[in-house]
């Protein structure tokens, strides 16, 4: 299998983290930025990664969006499951993937490049790495009222997040599931910004352990 993706990207992390804990061989494209929309848009319509190639017999050429990726993969390989038995806590499952999937990964977005814009500038001060910052910054209209409402669902979120965690080590059922992969992945730009390591360290510990579960690297400040 090929998955297209930026490397930095959360949402690509989500896809490398279930192809990992399903230990299924996959190489990577890293595509860049902006030019990106010449490979993706012709296969798939769109323009986000992650977008995962089979490269299968009988399966289909391209699969976009990080969602339908999970969802490919535990049809495609069944062992070990992402999903829960009991088909309830299936539907339960899917639901918060989708909620951190479109919520949550949007708002850490916010946060995540306005720090990179004003306190975590001086850690990459280089003028193209700037660039590509406000490019983003532009491209989703992230400004200090949209990083205000984006910070305060995070930490609505993260208060549920921690209630679940709390009194079980997975978000549904009694082992990992695509809530919790995708929890990790659309949560980990938040472990760069000091103030999030320093108030969340159980947060931390849970998007290392899945990590760790997935084989997958650390995200950068862990
Ligand atoms: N809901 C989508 C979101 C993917 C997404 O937003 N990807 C961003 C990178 S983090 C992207 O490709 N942006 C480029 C673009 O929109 O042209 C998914 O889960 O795959």
């Amino acid at each position: 299998m090929l998955l297209l993706q930026f490397s930095t990207s959360h949402y690509c992390r989500k896809a490398r983290l279930a192809l990992g804990y399903k230990k299924i061989a996959y190489e990577v494209e890293n595509l860049t930025p902006g030019v990106h929309v010449f490979r993706i848009k012709p296969l798939t319509g769109l323009t986000t990664v992650p977008v995962l190639l089979p490269q299968l017999e009988a399966q289909p050429v391209a699969i976009a969006d990080s969602t339908k990726i999970l969802q490919f993969l535990e049809e495609y390989c069944a062992s070990p499951p992402l999903l829960p038995k009991e088909r309830s806590l299936q539907q339960q499952a899917w639901m918060l993937e989708d909620w951190l999937d479109e919520s949550i990964g949007t708002a850490t977005r916010f946060v995540y490049y306005h720090f990179r814009a004003k306190e975590g500038k001086a850690s990459e001060p280089s003028p193209l790495s700037q660039l590509l910052i406000q490019v983003v910054i532009r491209q989703y209209g992230i400004n200090p009222a949209s990083v205000k409402l984006a910070a305060e669902r995070l930490s609505l979120a993260l208060d549920i997040l921690w209630q679940h965690w709390q009194e079980n080590p997975y978000l549904i059922g009694s082992s990992p599931s695509v809530a919790d992969i995708a929890a990790a992945a659309l949560l980990s730009p938040l472990a760069l910004i000091p103030r999030y390591r320093q108030d969340y360290p159980w947060l931390m510990n849970r998007i290392a352990e899945i990590h760790h579960l997935c084989g997958e690297p650390l995200p950068p400040g862990l």
